[in-house]
């Protein structure tokens, strides 16, 4: 069965070389052409050779698109146009912006070389031969995931090598998930880049500690873990050495951000599992050096990657590449457009899964153990506005994948879930795009300003209080300010403003009027920023947390807005990563890691809990489900 999928893979990608490389029989004069075409970030230029009949070789020549989301498209489509000798090919699923300027661009190529493009402007004929060659398949594995994302990849790395062997399928065309779009980075608690990096002493740790004791009070769980965290605090004032933070100062950041409905557990598993974790994405070729603030952490503690230039990059985009190799080392065997529709089980046991091929056919995988591994719900707009109607017509940030279909084959076999209609929304989403502008930027010194060209927030709160702010202000968006020396620091902002999202300005008046708020209120605002931050007081919304004053001009606004983020809620399951029936019991054989599961991260998740969710969750989730197999 499994011999019938290689030999079609086989056939299909021996088709495309010979396309690509100009096998066909050429009937006229061969003409070579190129184009131009707006992708996500900058120019999608495009080389093609073709004759009026025959598009010979489509090469892209140029591009500066996301990895593992438009570079995707890169890879693949021009092998499908040549294929198909047809410039409508389908997009690649959540790389339709690349796709449409690969596709305009060679368009535009072939019109240069002086051919007809409308020649190869007919739509893709379907071969019945191809859908007849759909035949089922049937697989037998240790271990099946459900999802490639992060949770899926890092479960999988680590089951094989345990000695598993493990078969991962994706229901996109390419990896990632929503894990390849997090920008961030990842928080951990006492790690070797804390205390490397030199950071001066945190207010954050008493401004939390007030708030557990005036907030918290009845919460057993968090007034034990703040003094706990109290006499670590006290003890390292007495005698400072390194950086200070602790497991137990995260897992009570966690819970005062998440309101204190996660699950306890859940939380002090991901907080004393995050430093090892940071070592284990070192071991498998992902360091994560360079540590900031973010979002309701009392320290800096979120650790991201750095370029070849000691630039801040975005970690998705980092990390997901990296999963990937070390699944394709491993010889781990990935089935891409493959959705799963049912968890098999036998005595109440989970003990495979069946799918749907690219093709409509029907793919059965036969486990001795199942892990769910298939992301949120944040793209399933009508799931997300029938459980909290508010969010009706808010923009996602999320991966077109993040449907929720694990939910629902988990609940089949009784599975419980938990706080369902806890849904992050992001306060710094571009008000065009929907594309997520990294709370990184706010951690490292930006300021979200309004229409009346003040700020109205200490920027580096919780998410749930930073967009009920931003949503309360005028036109319910605002303008998220940097300047050029925090660009010169990272190529995530570097990448802003190459992909057209920002406006800017010499002097803050420039930018006022570039931002089209009150100018002049904007350079007030700027100028008292400015020496709060000198000073390290924030009089004004008690932000804890500064970088450098925003002084160095030119000067850049980005229009923000809310938007769904990510869900909280999941599949319930236990600190081993198993999922718990509506009794309360395990069900045998099934796994849940990543944002399928609920219950890490209550009512809010704190900025970089995510991909700690991931990697932590991703690994237990591994681990057990390869010992259960024996
Ligand atoms: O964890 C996240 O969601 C995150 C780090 C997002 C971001 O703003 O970059």
């Amino acid at each position: 069965m499994k011999k019938h999928f290689l030999q079609t893979g086989l056939a299909l990608a021996l088709s495309a070389v010979l396309a690509v490389s100009g096998s066909f029989a050429v009937s006229a004069e061969e003409k070579t052409g190129s184009g131009t075409a707006q992708g996500i970030d900058g120019d999608v230029k495009v080389e093609v050779v073709a004759t009026d009949e025959k598009i010979i070789s489509v090469t892209v020549t140029e591009q500066n698109e996301t990895p593992g989301i438009g570079s995707v498209a890169v890879d693949e489509l021009p092998g499908e146009i040549v294929e198909n000798q047809s410039i409508q090919v389908d997009d690649i699923a959540g790389a339709t912006v690349t796709s449409t300027a690969i596709k305009d661009a060679v368009k535009l190529a072939l019109e240069d070389a002086g051919i007809d493009s409308a020649v190869f402007d007919v739509a893709v004929e379907k071969e019945d031969e191809e859908a007849a060659d759909a035949e089922d398949a049937e697989y037998e594995a240790d271990i099946v995931i459900v999802g490639a994302g992060g949770a899926g990849m890092t479960a999988a790395i680590v089951a094989a090598d345990a000695g598993k062997n493990v078969i991962v399928v994706e229901s996109q065309s390419m990896v990632g998930g929503n894990s390849v779009r997090s920008t961030g980075g990842m928080n951990a608690a006492k790690t070797a880049a804390q205390d490397e990096n030199e950071f001066g002493e945190s207010a954050g740790v008493e401004k939390q500690l007030a708030a557990a004791a005036a907030d918290y009070a009845d919460n057993e769980t968090i007034t034990a873990l703040a003094q706990t965290v109290q006499e670590q605090w006290d003890a390292y004032q007495a005698e400072p050495e390194g950086y200070f933070d602790s497991v137990e100062l995260f897992e009570l950041d966690t819970l005062i951000g998440g309101k204190g409905i996660n699950d306890p557990e859940l939380v002090a598993t991901l907080c004393a599992n995050s430093a090892d974790s940071i070592d284990w994405l070192d071991s498998i070729g992902a360091p994560m050096p360079s540590v900031s603030s973010f979002g309701g952490a009392s320290v800096k503690r979120i650790h991201r990657p750095l370029d070849d230039e000691g630039k801040v990059v975005s970690v998705g985009a980092y990390i997901v590449p990296i999963l990937q190799k070390n699944l394709e080392d491993r010889g781990i065997e990935l089935l891409l457009n493959t959705t799963a529709t049912k968890i098999l089980a036998e005595d109440g046991k989970a003990v495979g899964i069946e799918a749907e091929g690219d093709q409509g056919q029907t793919v059965t995988i036969h486990a001795g153990a199942v892990i769910l591994a298939t992301g949120g719900f944040g793209a399933n707009l009508e799931m997300v506005s029938e459980l909290k109607p508010e969010l009706e017509g808010f923009m996602t940030t999320n991966a077109p994948g993040a449907l929720g279909q694990g939910l629902d084959m988990a609940k089949e076999l009784g599975a419980a879930t938990v706080d369902l209609d806890q849904i992050q929304i992001h306060p710094t989403v571009q008000a065009d795009t929907a594309a997520l502008i990294t709370e990184g930027l706010r951690g490292d010194g930006a300021v979200l300003i309004n229409e009346e060209g003040l700020r109205f927030i200490d920027e580096v709160g919780t998410r749930d209080v930073v967009s009920a702010a931003e949503i309360a202000q005028t036109g319910s968006y605002s303008w998220l300010v940097v300047d050029q020396a925090m660009v010169d620091a990272s190529s995530v902002i570097a990448g802003y403003i190459s992909k057209g999202y920002t406006v800017s300005g010499e002097t803050y008046e420039e930018l006022g009027e570039a931002m089209g708020v009150d100018a002049e209120a904007f350079a007030k605002t700027m100028e008292t920023w400015n020496g709060y931050v000198e000073a390290g007081e924030d009089p004004d919304f008690g932000r804890t947390s500064f970088a450098n004053p925003l002084d160095t001009a030119p000067y850049y606004g980005i229009k923000v807005t809310a938007g769904i983020h990510h869900t909280m809620g999941g599949l319930k399951i236990n600190a081993d990563t198993q999922v718990l029936s509506e009794e309360g019991e395990a069900i045998e054989g099934l796994y849940a890691a990543g944002e399928v599961a609920g219950g890490v991260h209550g009512g809010n998740r704190l900025g970089g809990n995510a991909v700690a969710d991931f990697v932590v969750f991703g690994r237990i989730a591994g681990e057990n489900a390869a010992a259960y197999v024996g």
